[in-house]
């Protein structure tokens, strides 16, 4: 067999192209390929949902790939321990109710497993709006990250989605962006804005970034990172329980409310 350029190249066009199409119409967007967004991903299509996770970078993964400090170890407390092993990823009690785990594992087997159930995954794509219609989120202005970091002037394109989850991690990049396009628009939260993270206090962190995990605005979820700082909790550092259960949390929300469509 001769190899031709000229069919990699149409395979190539034709298969991506047949991939975003089917993703223009969707039940869930989620915003971001980190941890919280890989684990609602993988939820909600283990329910068969239409779901996509779009990353601005190259690679998936989020603030995972450092474990803390750049040791590439995670730490799971007992709560979230049935998450790895459903996941099938390998961990280790260290002592009392802590589990470690590779954190290059952890995201390798977390990505592969969240396509495994049919979720799609696109990256190198920016998220740079959201569209709205009558006070409800409805789905995701997006462009190529390359034309946003070159700063060339090129208009982006739209996915419709019941719901969108911002799982953008510390940065709280959708829910920033919808209340700046959509004056007077406010959030669920007390100020009705984004409260902003507070100072590490891991125990409580964990437990309210997990709690938070919800609406902020009709149609608008969020998730890990994003959740704490939209709600104004504390960051939890290197542990990633909460991470993974918050990702969990907001698909079931979400879950709960597509049953009822
Ligand atoms: O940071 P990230 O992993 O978010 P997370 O799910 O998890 C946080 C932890 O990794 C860690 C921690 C645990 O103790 O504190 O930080 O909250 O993943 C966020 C992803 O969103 C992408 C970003 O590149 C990253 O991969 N992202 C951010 N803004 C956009 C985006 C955007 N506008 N469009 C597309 N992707």
């Amino acid at each position: 067999m001769v190899l031709d350029e000229t069919i990699i190249t149409r395979a190539i066009i034709e298969r991506f192209t047949e991939k975003l199409l089917a993703c223009v119409d969707l039940d869930v967007a989620i915003v971001g390929g980190g941890v919280s967004g890989l684990v609602a991903g993988w939820r909600l299509g283990q329910k068969r949902r239409k779901v996509a996770i779009f990353e601005r970078k190259l690679t998936i993964g989020g603030g995972m790939w450092g474990g803390g400090m750049m040791f590439n170890e995670i730490v799971v407390q007992e709560a979230a321990k049935h998450l790895l092993d459903e996941l099938d990823i390998t961990s280790r009690p260290y002592g009392q109710g802590y589990y470690t785990a590779d954190a290059i594992e952890a995201v390798t087997t977390l990505g592969s497993k969240a396509m495994k159930t049919g979720a799609r995954l696109f990256n190198c794509i920016h998220v740079e709006d959201v569209m709205v219609r009558e006070n409800r989120v409805t789905g995701l202005v997006i462009g190529w990250s390359p034309v946003e970091i070159a700063g060339l002037h090129v208009d982006p394109m739209t996915i419709r989605s019941k719901y969108v989850i911002d799982a953008t991690g510390h940065d709280v990049d959708i829910v920033k962006i919808f209340l700046r396009k959509n004056p007077p628009a406010a959030l669920f939260t007390e100020t009705g804005g984004i409260m902003g993270e507070r100072s590490m206090w891991a125990d409580v962190g964990e437990a309210q970034t997990v709690e938070y995990s919800k609406e902020v605005y009709p149609g608008l979820f969020v998730s890990g990172m994003a959740a704490t700082a939209s709600w104004g909790t504390n960051r939890m550092g290197p542990i990633f329980g909460g991470m993974l259960l918050s990702g969990e949390r907001a698909a079931e929300l979400i879950e709960a409310r597509l049953a009822t469509e």
